[in-house]
C-alpha cells in the first residue's frame, strides 16, 4: 500500500524527503520559467497521486529559479496547434493533478517567488497555505493571451479573491504583490526573507499535527465547502466522530487534562 516517491518518474520535479515526514517538491524547469508543459502536468498527477500513501506528513512546493511559474506552456500550445478535445482532455489532467493536492489530506505549502501567473496561480492556488516573498506578483494574463483559464482558476481563485477581483484580473491584466496580495487573499503570508524557509517552517509544525487531523483538515474542507449546508454539517459531524475519537489524540488529550499541555495564547 506504501509508495516509495523514489521510485516514480517525475519529469520536471526534483524532490527531497526529511527525516520529519516533510517533502520539498521543486518545480525543475527554470529556463522555460517553469511554464507547465503536458509532461510536468502528468508529473504532477503521479506524485499527488501518492503523496497520500507515501508516509508524507507535509509538502512544500518550491521552484527553481526566480520564477514559481509561468502558467501554461505557451510554447508547446503553440507548436501543438490543438483542437478543442484535446486542449478539454489536457485541461481535465490539469484538474486531476490539482484535485489530487486540494483533496489528498496532505497539507501543501506553496513558497512563492516571482511570476506566479495564469496556470501558475492556478497551481498555487491548489495549496493549502500559499507564502509570498518581497519579489512575488499574481496575474492571471489568459485575457490579454486570447486564453481564458482552464487549470480551476474559476473555482479556486474566484474563492480565494471573489468573482468581482478574478474578473478585474482576467480584463485588464492587474497584477497584485505585496501587502495588496495578501489582503486579497491571494496569499496568507508576505515574510521578508526567503518565502521557502518560512514554507519549510510552516509545513515542520504541522506535520507535527496527527495525520488523520491533517487529512480531515487538507480534503474534508474542501469536500464539505461543496455541498448544501445541510449536508456539510451531517458530514462534519460524521468526520469529526473519526478524527476527534482516534486512539492517536489520547495521548494529546491526557496532557491537557493532565495540565501539561501548551495553552492557547496571543502572540507577544
Ligand atoms: C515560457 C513561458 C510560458 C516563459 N510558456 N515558455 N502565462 C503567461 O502569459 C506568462 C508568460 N511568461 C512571462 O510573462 C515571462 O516569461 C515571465 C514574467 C514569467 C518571466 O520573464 P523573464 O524575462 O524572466 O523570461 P522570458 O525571457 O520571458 O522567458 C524565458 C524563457 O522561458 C523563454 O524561452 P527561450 O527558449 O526563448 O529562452 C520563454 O519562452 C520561456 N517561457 N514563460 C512557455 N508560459 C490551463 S490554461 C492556463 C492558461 C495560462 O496559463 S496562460 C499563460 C499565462
Amino acid at each position: 500500500m506504501t509508495v516509495d516517491l523514489a521510485t516514480l518518474t517525475l519529469p520536471n520535479l526534483a524532490l527531497e524527503q526529511q527525516d520529519d515526514g516533510v517533502l520539498i517538491v521543486t518545480l525543475s524547469r527554470p529556463a522555460k520559467r517553469n511554464a507547465l508543459n503536458a509532461e510536468t502536468v502528468e508529473a504532477l498527477v503521479t506524485l499527488f497521486s501518492a503523496v497520500p500513501r507515501a508516509g508524507v506528513r507535509a509538502v512544500v512546493l518550491t521552484a527553481e529559479g526566480a520564477h514559481f511559474c509561468a502558467g501554461l506552456d505557451l510554447v508547446e500550445h503553440h507548436d501543438a496547434d490543438r483542437g478543442p478535445a484535446d486542449f478539454m482532455h489536457l485541461c481535465l489532467r490539469w484538474h486531476e493533478a490539482f484535485n489530487k493536492m486540494e483533496y489528498g489530506g496532505v497539507p501543501i505549502i506553496a513558497a512563492l517567488k516571482g511570476a506566479v501567473v495564469g496556470g501558475g496561480l492556478e497551481l498555487a492556488s491548489a495549496a493549502h497555505i500559499r507564502i509570498a516573498d518581497a519579489s512575488t506578483y499574481f496575474a492571471l494574463p489568459e485575457g490579454q493571451r486570447g486564453l481564458f483559464t482552464g487549470g480551476g482558476a474559476t473555482i479556486r481563485v474566484a474563492g480565494l479573491v471573489g468573482k468581482a477581483r478574478m474578473i478585474d484580473m482576467m480584463l485588464t491584466g492587474r497584477v497584485y504583490q505585496g501587502p495588496e496580495a495578501v489582503e486579497v487573499g491571494l496569499a496568507q503570508y508576505l515574510v521578508e526573507g526567503s518565502s521557502l524557509d518560512a514554507a519549510v517552517a510552516l509545513a515542520r509544525k504541522a506535520a507535527r499535527n496527527l495525520p488523520l487531523t491533517n487529512f480531515a483538515i487538507c480534503s474534508a474542507i474542501s469536500h464539505l465547502g461543496n455541498m448544501s449546508a445541510l449536508d456539510a454539517a451531517y458530514a462534519e459531524a460524521v468526520i469529526a466522530g473519526v478524527v476527534n475519537t482516534q486512539p492517536a489524540a489520547r495521548e494529546r488529550l491526557d496532557a491537557f487534562a493532565k495540565g501539561t499541555a501548551a495553552r492557547v495564547r496571543p502572540n507577544d
